[in-house]
Order: structure tokens, then C-alpha cells, then sequence
């Protein structure tokens, strides 16, 4: 499977990235290391790698903002499991960043990843040109206030209080929407695909971001927390309202495989060869973790 090919890839250079980083300061650098590298399924760079595969062939030429897209991911998930955040123990299958290195360091961990991605997608758009800096532009402006930040801020406020579905779907369209649809669209920018794919590519990522969230959602309640590699039930725990609190279990499935069916029917569209990112899509809605 390609897919598992592109992982590969990705956690190698990942790897190599923070070899041999750091003196007084090494701890940070263990403490980065430690979240990027205890797992993850790689989503996001793997969609902004296949999407520039639909136009070009040498993905390796992407690796870099791909990676950043990873590590904002990563510092994402470092902060949303601090005490002050959802106060979570286990991630990835294994103890969070401030179970293992303290509060003070994952919160300096998380800022240095994303401050690291801005120096990769800096660095990126200096050789790439326009089309490394658009990619750039698409890549820090959905981790913005506008964008994941501003989903995390509505998730915060709504602890413990019924939200309408308006705002729940505002917030995931942030939270977790926003990275999504900019991994595709940073690929198919930087590979320079037609305006007409790039407009079908939008619709694409936002059907594909919001499948993902309800399986998300989904997974919380039927999951199984050896498999997830973190605590399942959480939402209830925190009072949270979620597509299935909103749509109950079955009817998210539901909804789930049509925007599944709905994503593959765009691709379909499209005037590359989508076989791929059909493979992704579809692993997505079947996935268990
Ligand atoms: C702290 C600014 C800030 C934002 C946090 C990502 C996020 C926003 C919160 C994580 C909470 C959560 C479970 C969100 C639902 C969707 C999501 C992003 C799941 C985790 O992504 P995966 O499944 O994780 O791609 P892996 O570990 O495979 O990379």
C-alpha cells in the first residue's frame, strides 16, 4: 500500500530532523522528539503528499512543509492534553508530553514545534518561490485564531454547556477541519494543479475534515482504548457536545460513509488520477484509531 510507504517517509525525516539538535537546551529537543515520534497515523502529511501526487511525480520535493504540517499538528495535541486544557494521560498509545517531561517543558515542546514549522515553511518558500509561500500562507493561516486556535478556543468555552449545531460545526471545521483541508491544499498549490481541481480539492477537504470528526466522534464511544491509544469516553467525561450526542450513534455512521461516498464522487471529478487519495479516504472511514 503506498499509504504505508508515505508514513515511512515521513517518520524518517521527521527522525532525521532533530538528530544531533541541541546542548543545555537538549531536554526541549527529547521532549519534541518524544510526542512526534511515539506514533501518530501521519494523516496530514500523507494528504499533502498524495496531493501533490496527483500532478507531480517526486514527492520527496514536499517533505518539508508536509513535516511542518506534522509537527503542528503534534504541538496541537501536546497542548490539548495539558492539565489546563483536557487534562489527558495517555496519547499515541503512550504517556502525554507533560506526564513525562512536566507542564513547563510541553508547553515550551508544543511552542517549539510550531515555531519550528514556521522556520521549515520559511526556510520551504525561500527556495520554492510563490507557490512554497502560498503553501505557507495556506498552512499558518488554518493553525490561526481563524483557524485551529479557534476551534480550540469555542471547544474550551463549551465544556460543560449544550452548543447548537451551528457551533459545533463551526468548531470543528476549525479544530480540526482547518489542517485537514490545508494538507490538501498546500499539496495541490506547490504542484501547481488547475484552478477548476483546486475548487473541487476545497470541497473535498471540507466533506473529508467533517467525515473524519464524526469518526472521531464516533470512536470515543465504540472505541477501544488499547487500539485509539487514548482514554475513550472522554467527551462524556468532559460534558462535551458532539455529533453524536447531537445525531445519536447509528445516524452518525450514517452520515459518516455518505460524506465518505460524496468525497469519492469529487475525486472522481478531478483530472488526475485520484486512486490514492480514494485509498486514504476510504482507510479514514474504516479506521479504528
Ligand atoms: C491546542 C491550539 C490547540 C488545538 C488543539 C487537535 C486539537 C486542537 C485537539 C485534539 C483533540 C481531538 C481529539 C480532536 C479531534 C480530531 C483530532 C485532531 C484527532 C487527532 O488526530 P489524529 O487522529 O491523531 O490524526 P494522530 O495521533 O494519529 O496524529
Amino acid at each position: 500500500m503506498i499509504i504505508d510507504g508515505l508514513k515511512k517517509t515521513i517518520d524518517e525525516s521527521l527522525e532525521q530532523y532533530f538528530a544531533g539538535k541541541g546542548s543545555y537546551n537538549k531536554m526541549i529537543y527529547e521532549a519534541m522528539h518524544y510526542s512526534l515520534s511515539v506514533g501518530g497515523k501521519r494523516i496530514r502529511p500523507i494528504l499533502l503528499l498524495l496531493c501533490y501526487q496527483l500532478y507531480k511525480d517526486n514527492y520527496i520535493e514536499v517533505l518539508e512543509p508536509a513535516c511542518a504540517l506534522e509537527m503542528i499538528h503534534t504541538y496541537s495535541l501536546i497542548h490539548d492534553d495539558l492539565p489546563s486544557m483536557d487534562n489527558d494521560d495517555l496519547r499515541r498509545g503512550k504517556p502525554t508530553c507533560h506526564k513525562v517531561y512536566g507542564e513547563a517543558l510541553a508547553v515550551l515542546a508544543g511552542d517549539g514545534l510550531l515555531n519550528e514549522a514556521a522556520n521549515l515553511l520559511i526556510n520551504y518558500s525561500m527556495k520554492r518561490g510563490t507557490l512554497g509561500l502560498n503553501a505557507a500562507k495556506i498552512i499558518l493561516e488554518a493553525s490561526s485564531v481563524e483557524g485551529m486556535i479557534g476551534g480550540q478556543v469555542v471547544d474550551i468555552l463549551s465544556e460543560n454547556k449544550r452548543i447548537e449545531l451551528e457551533q459545533l460545526e463551526y468548531m470543528h471545521s476549525r479544530k480540526t477541519g482547518a489542517l485537514i483541508k490545508a494538507a490538501i491544499k498546500a499539496g495541490a498549490v506547490i504542484a501547481d494543479a488547475p484552478e477548476e481541481d483546486l475548487k473541487v480539492l476545497d470541497s473535498f477537504g471540507d466533506k473529508l475534515g467533517m467525515a473524519f470528526q464524526i469518526k472521531d466522534d464516533i470512536l470515543d464511544v465504540v472505541g477501544d482504548t488499547s487500539v485509539l491509544g487514548k482514554m475513550v469516553n472522554s467527551d462524556a467525561q468532559n460534558n462535551k457536545t458532539t455529533y453524536v450526542t447531537v445525531y445519536g450513534l447509528e445516524e452518525c455512521k450514517s452520515i459518516c460513509s455518505s460524506l465518505t461516498e460524496e468525497c469519492m464522487e469529487l475525486l472522481k471529478g478531478l483530472s488526475a488520477d485520484t486512486s490514492h487519495l480514494q485509498e486514504l479516504t476510504n482507510y479514514l472511514l474504516m479506521r479504528e484509531y
